[in-house]
């Protein structure tokens, strides 16, 4: 008993990461299709005690799945995505393909479950930033409203997949071996250095990265109004993404209270120590389930405003596990 379930892009970073989760969550598998390019084909991955083959993605591989989680980038996703669901299956959909469709629903389960229920095939997985902000932040909005939210991100490599986090390592040993790095994923050398996210630029200046979390945000929390800007950047980390947050609410919000707040909302682990100047840090939130979040402070430039920041491993909350604990929320809804 059980699902049948699809991987597409189960070679990737993201991609092996849920073949993982899948296995420590004790999802239920009945059949597991492992898909990705036909370059991948004829590799083989474990699952549980099970040595699985890669096949290519076709019409053929995508029959008969109840579920296909996607994480194989947005062209593969639209290519293929709409063939998966002829075939039967509903998809979780990683990449950015689908996400601001009106009939699409865009889940963190942490804050919107219940958009699930109108789900018509396809449900979007958002943006590793944004996952990781709306968890931290929807316990604190819950009790009083934000208005505005200013973010400043450090994005590991990993959110530029596998082969971006190799990069860095072999930037890094290039450059203490005294050669210049190579770069083929990234623009620019990422090891001993950091550059604004490489994504494309709009007119008014903001990168795509920056712009996912506006309006992916607004479209999570429901609130269309909410003013949010962003600077994403990425930095020399390889898979937990760390971001600054300056929240302002409507009204004064006691840090007290707002601790109090994060310390029991669900997804998130609370650290802060003031003594030691220990606070979430990218290494130690790598391989957690949990967002980490602290060195929570009034602004004291403003009144109604707090500041905190936050780590979280990018491929498990920021991607994989989110992916899946949407497929866990849908089975609990009878959805799927
Ligand atoms: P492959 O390994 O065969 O290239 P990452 O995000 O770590 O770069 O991983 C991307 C994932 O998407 C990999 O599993 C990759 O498979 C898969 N992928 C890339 N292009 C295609 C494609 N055209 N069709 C199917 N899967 C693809
Ligand atoms: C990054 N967040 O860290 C990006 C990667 O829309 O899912 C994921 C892009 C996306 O570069």
């Amino acid at each position: 008993q059980g699902l049948r379930v699809g991987i597409l892009g189960a070679t990737g970073a993201v991609g092996t990461e849920i073949l993982a989760i899948l296995a420590e969550r004790l999802f239920p598998v009945a059949e597991l299709r492992l898909l990705a390019s036909p370059r991948s084909a004829g590799q083989t991955l474990s699952f549980r005690e099970t040595v699985l083959p890669v096949e290519a993605v076709s019409e053929q591989t995508l029959k008969g799945l109840d579920l296909i989680l996607a994480s194989a980038g947005a062209s593969v996703s639209r290519q293929w995505l709409p063939i998966a669901l002829k075939g039967g299956a509903i998809a979780i959909d990683n990449s950015s393909a689908y996400r601001m469709e009106p009939n699409v629903p865009l889940v963190v389960p942490e804050v919107n479950p219940d958009d699930l229920k109108t789900h018509q095939g396809i449900i979007a997985n958002p943006n590793c930033t944004t996952i990781l902000m709306t968890v931290a932040l929807w316990p604190l909005h819950q009790v009083r409203p934000i208005r505005r939210i200013v973010v400043a991100t450090y994005q590991s490599a990993s959110g530029a997949g596998a082969k971006a986090m190799q990069e860095l390592k072999d930037q890094a040993l290039d450059i203490l071996k005294g050669q210049p790095p190579r770069t083929e994923v990234f623009p620019y050398p990422l090891a001993f250095n950091l550059f604004p996210h490489n994504s494309p630029l709009n007119e008014q200046g903001y990168c795509q990265e920056e712009m996912k979390m506006v309006n992916e945000t607004r479209k999570i929390f429901h609130a269309p109004e909410l003013r949010l800007t962003a600077t994403c950047v990425r930095v020399p980390v390889l898979r937990a993404h760390s971001e600054a947050l300056n929240v302002e609410f409507a009204e004064p919000f006691p840090v007290q209270e707002a601790r109090d707040r994060l310390q029991k909302a669900p997804g998130v682990q609370f650290v802060e120590d003031w003594q030691r100047n220990y606070f979430p840090m990218p290494l130690e939130a790598t391989g957690k389930d949990a967002v980490l979040v602290g060195r929570l402070r009034q602004d004291i430039s403003a009144p109604n405003a707090l500041e905190l920041w936050l780590c979280g491993d990018q491929i498990r909350k920021g991607a994989a596990l989110n992916a899946v604990q949407i497929a866990e929320s849908l089975i609990a809804q009878g959805l799927l």
